[in-house]
């Protein structure tokens, strides 16, 4: 191809669009501080998002920060979570503090499991954070259970969740909190950007938080941040909330190519996402709408009872050379695993072989509005080579 294909590209309203939007800064003079744009956005938001408060934040890290900061429970250390995610979900633990305490994931949805999660509450448990990843949703019923039976706040990182419902009811409904990110290489983009869904009794101090946790007065009542959302990110946010529908429609079509490709002259179970072609791909979850976020890809082996066995790393990197040599840029997100992060070896993570065998074999490949369905098939059919 001649063009280089980047795994993402931000989608993007027109510059006259965009130039409109912004118009208006330049009457108030008011670039950041909760300025009107930001308010007219956070409604916007809540309402399509079904939720009742949305601070928004200048990224999806503070927002997560944040809720984490107000609603875990004080005098308490660990934080049980995933280490099949971005950097982002563990720094945000280690920078309120805490120590984060790695749980392995369904082997089905890569999302933490409850079951593990339940055997590592102690005494000392100040929050589990468990992770959509890619828009797969948790196991939402099971976290509730634990959250009433321990008393303790399950906060849910939905970076990957923007727009998701499952049953009807918006994703960030579930849990205590959700944090979204509004990253440029997210499914809805505010440059960057992000916002914590929570409950009405942690709604000013999450939004405090992001202003140095002062509370209309002088002296702040909690220790905070500045991390507020400018007037232009909220101006992106605008327009590109827009054209959401058509944006997550195109990318439908994109994942539905990719999944035809992948899966031609095999079986496909699309409730596992197992095809015998040896790739595992999303998995259909009853009563979630899905956003087509990430298309990820799981090399390895299709066994004879329906599961699937993550282990094919020679033929994951050849296809990333493939790839490559066609100007295609795929990423492997997560790869290496969280835990085996250098700077986590203080926290001396248990092992997570789940986790560890999804990571060393994931690829994600392009998925944004504006790859054309040609580019994708081409891509598709490198990757079966
Ligand atoms: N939790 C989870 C589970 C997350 O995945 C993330 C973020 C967070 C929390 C934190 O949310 P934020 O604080 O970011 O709001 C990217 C993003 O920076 C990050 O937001 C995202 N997850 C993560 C999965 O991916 P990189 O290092 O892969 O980005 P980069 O710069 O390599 O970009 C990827 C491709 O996108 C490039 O090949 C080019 C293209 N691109 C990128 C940017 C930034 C563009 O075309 N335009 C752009 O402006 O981290």
């Amino acid at each position: 191809m001649d063009k280089k294909i980047n795994v993402t590209r931000p989608s993007m309203p027109s510059f006259d669009e965009y130039a409109a939007e912004i118009k208006s800064i330049w009457d108030s003079a008011m670039l950041t501080n909760f300025g009107p744009l930001e308010e007219r956005l956070k409604g916007e938001l809540e309402k399509f998002l079904g939720v009742k408060n949305l601070p928004l934040f200048t990224n999806g890290h503070q927002a997560l920060l944040a809720a984490i900061s107000v609603i875990a429970l004080p005098g308490k250390s660990k934080v049980i979570t995933t280490p099949f995610t971005f950097a982002s979900t563990t720094e945000a633990i280690a920078g309120a503090g805490l120590k984060p305490v790695f749980a392995d994931v369904d082997p089905v949805t890569y999302t933490l499991d409850p079951k593990k999660v339940e055997k590592l509450i102690d005494d000392d448990t100040a929050a589990i954070i468990p992770v959509h990843v890619y828009g797969n949703v948790c196991d939402t019923r099971t976290f509730e259970k634990l959250s009433e039976k321990y008393r303790i706040p399950v906060i849910y990182d939905a970076a990957h969740c923007f727009g998701v419902r499952k049953d009807g009811v918006g994703i960030g409904n579930f849990g205590t909190a959700s944090m979204f990110s509004f990253h440029a290489t997210k499914a809805f983009n505010t440059i960057e950007g992000g916002a914590a869904a929570v409950p009405e009794k942690y709604a000013q101090a999450v939004r405090n938080f992001a202003n140095y946790g002062l509370c209309g007065g002088a002296t702040p009542e909690i220790n905070g941040t500045n991390s507020k959302m400018t007037e232009f990110q909220a101006a992106m946010g605008l327009c590109n909330l827009r054209h959401i529908g058509e944006v997550t429609e195109k990318r439908a079509a994109i994942c539905a190519k990719y999944t035809e490709i992948l899966t031609e002259g095999s079986f496909f179970d699309a409730a596992t996402g197992v095809s015998g072609n040896g790739i595992k791909l999303i998995p259909y979850q009853a009563g979630v709408t899905k956003n087509y976020a990430y298309f990820p890809v799981i090399f390895g082996k299709a066994e004879s009872d329906g599961s699937f066995t993550p282990g094919d790393q020679e033929r994951l990197l050849k296809v990333i050379e493939n790839l490559q040599n066609i100007n295609v840029f795929p990423r492997r997100y997560f790869y290496p695993l969280i835990s085996e992060f250098t700077c986590m070896k203080k926290y001396r993570p248990r092992k997570t072989p789940i986790a560890k065998r999804l990571s060393d074999n994931v690829l994600c490949l392009p998925l944004y509005a504006e790859l054309s369905l040609k580019d994708a098939a081409r891509i598709a059919k490198t990757v079966l080579r």
